[in-house]
């Protein structure tokens, strides 16, 4: 019957990423519960497995169901459905904010006003979180200077240095410790502010984390920087847990959503309301 049919296709099973994503909280309280999913298999590992089950399903025409969001890169290489969600269940999409330690706006206001004035569009960054996965591991700088380099100018308006001259300043040397989620659109404007920041006479270092001990991190003052916190809905459990130990420098990306994603060869799949069918 179709039922069968359907778990042959997806083995009714959705690829998850992280479990302390604030993606994957949402799947599981709400998502399951709107669209009747619960005897679905939710896998949480990791966005680099999810990426990486993505493209093997994807070259063998396999049928696969991802946990994905926008921007992201896969979907200029892969002909992707996002998943229509007629209950709202995802929320309304939010923006991406630049997030610090609280007091780094007075220690390091020069770094601070460059990040409350950064903006990036959805053509730019997934450009260059496109030219970091193809790289490689260990490859980011790499692949921002190449980008920097089709993007000529792009340093001086996002760090102008004022009265032109001297880029180093009065802060050379200075460490600014700037940590990351797994994710592509964090590794991507991390990388990228190394660069910069590099560039600037900074000592920047970068470290990757996990949600909750990056949020704990900044909120108690051992990590100055993060760009990638979803907000008002996707990171509320870490704001209203850590929120007034923190400082929001700013937005920089919107609007943003949440979905599940299947390639669009899975031609009968467009609604969430489809993986009960
Ligand atoms: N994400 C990417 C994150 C926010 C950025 C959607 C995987 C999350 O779910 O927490």
């Amino acid at each position: 019957d179709d039922l069968k049919a359907n778990e042959d296709k997806f083995g009714k099973k959705i690829i998850g990423i992280e479990a302390s994503s604030g993606e994957m909280g949402i799947l599981k309280d709400k998502i399951v519960k709107e669209y009747g999913l619960s005897d679905w298999k939710i896998v949480s590992s990791s966005t680099a497995s999810m990426l990486s089950e993505l493209d093997r399903s994807y070259k063998s025409k396999k049928p696969i169901v991802t946990t994905l969001w926008s921007p992201h890169w896969a979907y200029s290489k892969y002909d992707m459905t996002k998943l229509k969600d007629p209950k709202g269940a995802w929320g309304k999409g939010d923006k991406i904010h630049t997030v610090a330690r609280k007091g780094f706006s007075n220690d390091d206001p020069r770094v601070a006003s460059w990040l409350k004035n950064f903006k990036m569009n959805e053509k730019d960054l997934t450009e260059l979180e496109g030219m970091i996965t193809d790289a490689g591991k260990g490859k980011e700088q790499d692949a921002v200077k190449k980008w920097l380099k089709k993007h000529p100018g792009l340093v001086d308006k996002m760090a102008p240095v004022s009265g032109g001259g001297n880029a180093k300043g009065k802060d050379a040397g200075k460490a600014v410790n700037l940590g990351y989620f797994p994710w592509d659109e964090a590794i991507a404007t991390t990388y990228l502010w190394e660069n910069i920041l590099e560039d600037r006479g900074y000592k920047p270092k970068v470290q990757q984390l996990d949600p909750g001990p990056l949020y704990t991190a900044l909120s108690k003052g051992d990590m100055d920087v993060q760009f990638d916190a979803w907000l008002p809905t996707t990171h509320k459990q870490y704001m209203d847990k850590y929120g007034d130990k923190l400082t929001d420098v700013g937005k920089w990306y919107g609007p943003t959503s949440l979905e599940l994603s299947v390639p669009s060869y899975m031609k009968d799949v467009k609604s969430l309301d489809d993986l009960k069918k």
